[in-house]
């Protein structure tokens, strides 16, 4: 039998879950329920991370042992799932995994040792034994280089991390070390030889431009005087482990590597490898550090690692516990059913974009959406079944002639037609979720509801029962419509699980959705004479005016909750960055040069490459309120990586999909650690220089020059 296994990661035992975490548990439940659905055996994980110092500094704030902090940030989660649908009970995780079980350190050492025994790719031990001088950030649990901090402009203070913006500790010790610098040639090679190793695309690029820019090796060890909450390094207990092998060991320790008892209960051998869904901030530590580990170990590479995007504040700034801009859970599941809030997830966040979150957006999309759209629909159908057709599906068969007629007044109800049309919506919206697609994969969906509305609007079953000559045709449309809806519940099934099979059993269907394979899906095998169910609102509107007060005054003034674990004593307030300066051409300062210099040749103008560029992808970087950071197609084989400081004028969502002017031979620029290889084209006005980014108002392909 196929099987399937995702994982989400384990996320840290310091504080309690917010709306990022939840949106990646929707992701990777959505996709498990998509997989069982199709008859494949899944196993769906998910857990924390519960060793480090992070944990360690989280317990003593809040005046408990590491363990007791674990336990108690557990429990949140636990409740976190089991509200939203995402625990076993419901159908969800198979496992909650947690570090601190013992198999797991069984695992972590079976590892440890492997790699200690192995040699590089270029022949050198992959393990060794060094002296780690530097910078740490405990939120990242990770080593900070140079730029990726801020140094602070009092010498005395060490530099912030940047994106938690909290001050980093120094370190200088003695440490264990992974040669990882040994290991780009077969990473690069991972990532050619696997094109869907490392998705989207963008990423995967991000990725191996990293690798190509040199790998450093990594400290994977502390010494316990420094971090005694973690796993012991095997035979040398005044080390412990860096948390990040122990914890992305996790996830095949979970299904019994290195423990026999629990692979002969999850199955190893059975499940891995395993698709690694991950937020953007975590990909390096999985799609480098996680590969290189496992070529060492000798362990077979996962099946792929995804990346979504960051759920962002209304001001553009990554939600995070740390910043302290999260979204509650709380408000959330009081005022929202699990199932608008999966829905809003999932249609609002282009995959891979970052995207901002607001209660306004996800009370409309509720109301919009789901009450007046698939609810509308589902009690429109059932209610006219109920009041035409005694409750029961009517046939679906029409003559030719009543065929024509409807026709001829507008009505299409013809099978085949709304039949293909059904049959390539669902197989679109197939390719799209197989793809992480799920925002253009809904509005798939919905395209059905809009085709299937306007078919009852232009019928008037109303009018239609009012005349017997016409019952065909009524009955026609009512099957047609009831069909789709049935269509509706099983594509819909693994974005709304309660929702969906809610609707199907008013439809009067028997049995779970969860085994139905969309894939097997023909239209016409709703059997007439189905007995509808009682009919209930399945989405309540929402009075928007009403919910958005009580949120607002459930939560603090700000809109921002600060937990007790969460809270950070002396954490810093935001520090503005220093502007840096855009990429970008400003037609007032080409003005003024123009003044200055006179005229140019023709030969002078020719020597800057305008291209037109297409904007595939597009997000704001953390601490740099300024610029945006886009991938831009400019007609050859690879996308340009090009920073922008446009990022306060123009939102990354709306800037994909753009046509824009792309200098494409500048010298390519660091800035904020990233590469920019390219500048676009911008019209500068007003004081404040507001740019506004030259376009095209015809069609034109991408890479095409302007001269
Ligand atoms: O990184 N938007 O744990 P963590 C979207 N323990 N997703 C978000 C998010 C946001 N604003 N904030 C968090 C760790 N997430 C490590 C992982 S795995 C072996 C170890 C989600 O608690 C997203 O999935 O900081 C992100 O990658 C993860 O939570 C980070 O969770």
């Amino acid at each position: 039998m196929e099987t399937f296994y995702v994982t989400t990661p384990i996320y840290y035992a310091n504080s309690l879950p917010h709306l990022g975490h939840l949106y990646t548990m929707i992701v990777a439940d959505t996709t498990a329920r998509r997989k069982r659905q199709q008859g494949i055996e899944t196993f769906f994980l998910t857990g924390t991370d519960e060793h480090g110092i992070n944990i360690e500094r989280a317990a003593k704030r809040a005046g408990r042992t590491p363990q007791e902090q674990a336990d108690y940030v557990v429990s949140y989660y636990k409740q976190m799932t089991a509200q939203f649908g995402l625990d076993s009970e419901h159908g969800g995780y198979d496992i909650f995994m947690r570090t601190t079980a013992p198999f797991h350190y069984q695992g972590v050492n079976e590892l440890w040792r492997r790699v200690a025994a192995a040699k590089t790719p270029k022949g050198n031990d992959a393990l060794f034994k060094g002296h780690y001088e530097g910078w740490f950030c405990a939120a990242c649990a990770a080593y900070k280089t140079e730029d990726e901090y801020v140094k602070s402009e009092n010498a005395d203070e060490p530099p912030r991390c940047l994106i938690h913006e909290t001050p980093l500790d120094s370190i200088s010790e003695e440490s264990y070390f992974f040669r990882l610098s040994d290991y780009d040639e077969a990473l690069l090679e991972l990532y050619d030889s696997r094109a869907d190793f490392v998705r989207p695309e963008s990423r995967r690029n991000e990725v191996a431009s990293f690798v190509r820019g040199g790998l450093q090796d990594l400290s994977v060890s502390r010494l316990s005087t420094s971090v005694s909450w973690g796993i012991p390094v095997p035979d040398d207990p005044a080390h412990t482990m860096y948390v990040w092998f122990d914890a992305l060991t996790n996830y095949i320790t979970a299904i019994g590597f290195g423990n026999e008892e629990r692979q002969k209960a999850a199955g190893f051998e059975k499940f891995w490898p395993a698709l690694h869904l991950v937020g953007k901030d975590i990909l390096r530590f999985h799609a480098v550090y996680w590969p290189a580990f496992l070529m060492a170990a000798g362990v077979e590479q996962p099946r792929g690692i995804v990346a979504h995007g960051m759920w962002l504040d209304p001001n553009g700034r990554k939600m995070s516990k740390t910043l302290g801009n999260t979204v509650e859970l709380d408000a959330l599941a009081k005022h929202f059913s699990v199932d608008a809030i999966r829905y809003f997830c999932l249609r609002e966040m282009v995959f891979g974009q970052d995207g901002r979150f607001g209660y306004e957006a996800l009370i409309d999309r509720a109301n919009s959406d789901l009450a007046s759209g698939l609810g509308n629909l589902s009690s429109r159908t059932l209610t006219m079944i109920a009041r035409y057709c005694e409750g029961r599906v009517p046939s679906g068969k029409i003559s030719e002639d009543k065929l024509l007629l409807a026709k001829r007044t507008g009505v299409d109800t013809d099978e085949t037609t709304i039949a293909g049309f059904i049959e390539h919506a669902r197989d679109e919206f197939q390719i799209h979720c197989d793809n992480f697609a799920f925002s253009r994969a809904l509005e798939v969906v919905w395209s059905i509801i809009a085709r299937v509305d306007k078919m009852i609007s232009d019928a008037k079953p109303w009018d239609l029962a009012k005349d017997d000559n016409q019952r065909q045709t009524l009955n026609a449309v009512l099957y047609r419509a009831a069909e789709t809806l049935r269509w509706l519940c099983v594509l819909l099934y693994p974005v709304m699980p309660g929702a969906s099979q809610n609707i199907y059993a008013q439809l009067g269907l028997p049995g779970s959705l969860s085994t139905i394979d969309p894939g097997g899906l023909r239209w016409g095998e709703l059997p007439e004479n189905t007995q509808v169910g009682e009919i209930t609102p399945v989405f309540p509107r929402l009075d928007k005016a009403r919910t958005m007060t009580a949120i607002k005054t459930e939560t603090e003034p700000t809109g921002v909750h600060i937990t007790e674990a969460e809270a950070i004593p002396g954490a810093p307030t935001l520090v503005e960055s220093a502007p840096t300066q855009p990429p970008m051409i400003h037609a007032s300062q080409a003005d003024a040069i123009v003044g200055v210099a006179n005229f140019i040749e023709i030969g002078d103008f020719a020597k800057v490459d305008l291209r037109v560029g297409e904007v595939l992808t597009a997000e704001r970087i953390p601490k740099a309120d300024k610029l945006l950071l886009m991938s831009i197609d400019i007609g050859e084989e690879k996308p340009r990586q090009v920073l922008a400081g446009i990022a306060q004028y123009y939102d990354a969502e709306k800037m994909v999909g753009r046509k824009v002017v792309v200098v494409a031979n500048l010298k390519p620029r660091k800035l904020r650690g990233y590469e920019s290889q390219g500048m676009v084209v911008a019209a500068s006005y007003g004081e404040e220089g507001k740019p506004v980014i030259a376009t095209f108002a015809e069609d034109v392909p991408n890479g095409a020059r302007l001269k």
